[in-house]
């Protein structure tokens, strides 16, 4: 169906003067039109009924006989793009058709695909690393690819979990976050025993290792994020779950965001707008980057993951 027209109608009449045709219009300040050759009054468009478009983005509400499925959102209509979230913007009747919207993860040998829309985990194949120690974080640079961490190799993973070795790395020890930010620098976050402390690190392409600083009170869970504005962000181990921290990508200094209210939270996937995490337990949570507060979306019970990477 097309927009309705609110329209304000300039009303005129074609006069004829004595000395031959002209097309002189004139306009009438009243709410009735006359046709150009003098016919009946057309009835005066006086926009939708009321309470039928709400929302004034042109549609009729479905109560109304219209098609716009959400008469509330101005960006739902059938005339809108279909986006990866959990709205079906152009009122299809199918949320994210012909869109890609997953994200990676992994678990200790497996790469899969999560659909957190969808609530799908596609498996995207094994990764049998060279070192064979177990890839411990993968994130996505800039050039969309995924690189992934062991405690010796940089790798680029293909979408089929095949790998290319980038570099040899001296990985830190107990390191299980990774994240590249928009300048291709990557991060590294690390869980030490009780009693010591965690630092995070920036690691160049060609696996040279450099301290950032500590995490302190903090120790990395499993994972940290960048999210588009570049900030970093990590996930941390407390009594209570694990709570979502502020990692000063300068230093390293942190600050609590507050709790996820999941455990082993071991991947972050800053994807589509949204902020996810996954868990060794098989979760994909949405988590609130502003609150830390997580919302179980579903659960693979068969699965573990041990990191996520970005998906847009
Ligand atoms: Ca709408
Ligand atoms: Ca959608
Ligand atoms: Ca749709």
């Amino acid at each position: 169906m097309k927009p309705f027209l609110a329209c304000s109608i300039l009303l005129a009449v074609a006069c004829a003067e004595s000395n031959g045709p002209s097309d002189v219009a004139l306009t009438i300040d009243a709410g009735v039109t006359f046709d150009g050759d003098g016919g009946p009054p057309l009835p005066e468009d006086t926009g939708p009924p009321a309470g039928c478009d709400q929302d004034e983005d042109g549609f009729l509400a479905e109560h109304c006989g219209g098609d716009d499925c959400d008469d509330s959102a101005r960006g739902i209509n059938p005339n809108s793009n279909e986006l990866c979230s959990f709205e079906d913007e152009n009122c299809s009747g199918t949320n994210n058709e012909r869109l890609d919207c997953t994200f990676y993860a992994h678990g200790p040998n497996e790469l899969y695909r999560v659909d957190p829309f969808a609530e799908l985990v596609h498996p995207a194949g094994l990764i049998d690393t060279p070192s064979r120690f177990g890839v411990q974080d993968i994130d996505i640079d800039a050039n969309g690819s995924i690189i992934g961490v062991t405690r010796r190799e940089l790798l680029r993973l293909e979408s089929d979990g095949t790998y290319e070795v980038l570099a040899a790395i001296e990985t830190p020890a107990n390191t299980n976050g990774l994240a590249i930010n928009s300048s291709d620098q990557i991060f590294l976050t690390q869980k030490m025993p009780a009693g010591e402390t965690s630092q995070a690190y920036t690691v160049t392409l060609d696996g040279s290792v450099s301290v950032l600083g500590n995490l302190e009170p903090f120790q990395s869970s499993g994972d940290c994020v960048v999210l588009k504005d570049d900030s970093l962000l990590m996930t941390a181990p407390s009594d209570d779950g694990d709570i979502l921290v502020y990692v000063d990508s300068r230093d390293a200094s942190t600050r609590p965001i507050g709790a996820i209210g999941s455990n082993k939270v071991y991947g972050l996937s800053a994807s589509f707008g949204y902020l996810f995490g996954v868990t060794d337990e098989g979760r994909v949570l949405l988590i609130d980057a502003n609150t830390g507060a997580g919302e179980e979306l579903f659960r693979r019970e068969d699965l573990r993951f041990w990191g996520a990477a970005n998906g847009d």
